[in-house]
C-alpha cells in the first residue's frame, strides 16, 4: 500500500516506521526539516518496546502527493493546515490519528476521500531526528468516522496488522473517540502539569485528578448520547495509563519543549460541550485553566 504519514512527530514516525517494516508498503514521512534531513541520511530507526530500522521516503512538503492512504498525526491545531495540503493532492483514503475531537470533521470538509477516524495508544518519543522510541505498547483503533463498517476501513486494518501494529477496525467510532478523549482529560494534563509519567496517574493524588477528569469526561460523553460509563472510561484510562506507565504523555512532552499544547481539543473540549449542555465540570475547568494560564506566560496563546 503506498501510505503518506502526514505529521511524521513521535507517533506519526512510529507508526510510519512500523508500516515501512512490511516491504509490500510504500511509505512517505511528511515532517520537520531536521527530522527528513536525518531519515533521508540514515533511514528511521525505532528503539525501545518495537524495534526496526526502515528507509521511508521522507519530505517537508506535503503539498500534490498521491497515495492509496494519508494517515494524518499532526496536532489538533495545526489540522486544517494539513487538510488544505493534503486537498493539493490524491488519497482514496485519510485517516486521523490525532488526540481530540474535530479533526475528522475538519478534514472531510476539504478532502474528497473517505475520511477515517482512528486513536492510537502507543506511547513514542522523538528521541533525536530519525530515532524515535517505542515507550509503550498500545493499540491503534478505527473505524468510518460516522460508525458502521467498510470495506475500506477492513483493508487499512489488515495493512496495519500484517505490518505488527495492535490493530482493530470497530464499527462504534464515535463511542471510542469519546473513550479516548476521556482516558485523555485524565492523563495528559495531570502528567504535564506535575511533570511526571504516566503511571504516576495511578496513584495519590494525581489518581484522583485523573479520575475526577475521565468521570466528568463520560458524563458529558453520555449527554451528547454516548454510551459511555464512568467504570468504562475509567478502566480505559487506567489500562492505558498502566500500559504506558514509563511514558511521556504528548501534553508533557509539548510543555517540556515549550511548545503550544492539546489542551483546547482534549480538557478544552469538555468544558466547552459541558457548558453547552448545562453540565458542571470543575475539574476539567481547572485542568484547562492551569494549562493555559502556563501557554499565556510562555507567549504560546
Ligand atoms: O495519547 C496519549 C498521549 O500521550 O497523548 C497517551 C495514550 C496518553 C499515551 O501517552
Amino acid at each position: 500500500m503506498e501510505i503518506v504519514v502526514f505529521g511524521a512527530g513521535s507517533l506519526g514516525s512510529l507508526v510510519g516506521g512500523i508500516l515501512a517494516s512490511d516491504r509490500t508498503n510504500d511509505v512517505r514521512l511528511v515532517g520537520r526539516q531536521s527530522h527528513v534531513d536525518a531519515v533521508r541520511e540514515s533511514g528511521l530507526r525505532i528503539t525501545g518496546e518495537l524495534e526496526t530500522h526502515v528507509a521511508p521516503t521522507a519530505t517537508t512538503d506535503g503539498r500534490a502527493l498521491e497515495a492509496d492512504l494519508a494517515i494524518v498525526t499532526v496536532k489538533t491545531s495545526d489540522t486544517a493546515s494539513a487538510a488544505a495540503a493534503l486537498a493539493t493532492g490524491s488519497f482514496d483514503a485519510v485517516c486521523s490519528l490525532q488526540n481530540g475531537m474535530g479533526n475528522e470533521e475538519t478534514l472531510a470538509n476539504r478532502l474528497e476521500a473517505p475520511v477515517l477516524a482512528g486513536t492510537a495508544t502507543y506511547g513514542a518519543i522523538l528521541r533525536e531526528p530519525g530515532v524515535v522510541a517505542c515507550t509503550g505498547l498500545g493499540d491503534v483503533v478505527f473505524g468510518p468516522r460516522d460508525g458502521g463498517s467498510s470495506k475500506l476501513a477492513d483493508r487499512v486494518g489488515e495493512a496495519f496488522a500484517v505490518a505488527g501494529l495492535e490493530t482493530t477496525v470497530v464499527d462504534d467510532m464515535p463511542r471510542r473517540l469519546w473513550e479516548k478523549l476521556a482516558v485523555n482529560a485524565g492523563i495528559n494534563p495531570v502528567t504535564a502539569l506535575s511533570d511526571v509519567d504516566n503511571g504516576a496517574v495511578l496513584e495519590g493524588p494525581s489518581n484522583d485528578l485523573a479520575r475526577a477528569a475521565t468521570r466528568e469526561t463520560a458524563r458529558v460523553a453520555r449527554a451528547c448520547d454516548v454510551s459511555l460509563t464512568n467504570r468504562e472510561a475509567l478502566a480505559a484510562m487506567e489500562d492505558v495509563a498502566a500500559d504506558t506507565a514509563a511514558n511521556t504523555s504528548s501534553m508533557r512532552q509539548d510543555v517540556r519543549a515549550g511548545k503550544r499544547t492539546e489542551i483546547d481539543a482534549i480538557n478544552g473540549y469538555v468544558v466547552d460541550r459541558a457548558a453547552e449542555l448545562g453540565i458542571e465540570v470543575p475539574t476539567n475547568r481547572a485542568l484547562t485553566s492551569l494549562v493555559e494560564t502556563w501557554e499565556r506566560g510562555s507567549d504560546l496563546r
